[in-house]
């Protein structure tokens, strides 16, 4: 494949997810950290595109959106596609994560004061923005997130976003069932894009309260020891 380069911010689930496919695929990336205050660095995207990321640029083409990412990485090469009816199931997966699991995470990382602070430390090794840039979106990044986070805790009926991130961790326990991926024997876009997720959150105790889990911390070192991250 030409080169290819991830447009990210560090802790931005759909970016995991993205990076979780690459990595199952063998695919070398370089990453570029968006500062989330101004995006700059973005590439100019069409005008009806909200300034987001993801957005891969593979040679010249740019690509924005997660899972229009993962269908055009699966038209180079079709390795995380399944036979009927698991591809189905692989794409309901992919699709629950878009709308529940990776809405959830904002809560998870920056819902109470703590886990905001915690959130600032992870972004501290990541964002390279220059000395005042950095400590805006360390902080200023955190506290608005903080905010966000609150409201999607509203949207959601309130509450703890621990126990709405273990409820739809007990939906995916019940989808894996016995099997070693969430399509059955077989890798699929589905592992992909939970994996990424969780990915996501890796230094959050939220991680390791998931992976009590017997199950799904088995499939997540089936899924993590076929990652390669190789550097482009
Ligand atoms: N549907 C998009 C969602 C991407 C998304 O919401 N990205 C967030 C970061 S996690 C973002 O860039 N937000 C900036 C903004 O909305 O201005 C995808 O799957 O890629």
């Amino acid at each position: 494949m030409q080169d290819v380069t991830l447009y990210q911010f560090a802790l931005c689930p759909f970016c995991h997810k993205v990076k979780a496919a690459l990595e199952l695929k063998g695919i070398p990336y370089k990453t570029i950290e968006v500062n989330p205050m101004t995006k700059k660095e973005l590439p100019e995207l069409p005008s009806n595109e909200r300034a987001k990321v993801p957005v891969l640029k593979v040679g010249e083409k740019f690509i924005a959106d997660s899972t229009e990412i993962l269908k055009f990485l699966e038209t180079e090469d079709d390795s995380l596609t399944l036979e009927e009816p698991a591809q189905s199931k692989s794409m309901m997966v992919e699709e629950w994560v878009d709308d529940d699991l990776a809405q959830i995470l904002p809560a998870v990382i920056y819902g109470k004061a703590k886990d905001a602070i915690r959130a600032a430390q992870v972004l501290a090794k990541t964002s390279n923005f220059g000395l005042v840039q950095n400590a805006v979106v360390r902080f200023g990044g955190s506290l608005i997130m903080n905010r966000v986070a609150q409201k999607i805790l509203a949207r959601r009926g309130g509450g703890d976003a621990g126990l709405l991130l273990e409820a739809e961790m007990d939906k995916f326990e019940d989808w894996l069932g016995e099997q070693a991926f969430v399509g059955g024997e077989k890798l699929s876009v589905g592992d992909a894009a939970v994996h990424g997720c969780l990915t996501c959150i890796e230094d959050f105790p939220a991680f390791s309260k998931i992976m009590e889990r017997q199950k799904v911390s088995a499939w997540y070192e089936r899924v993590s020891s076929q990652r390669k991250r190789l550097e482009a």
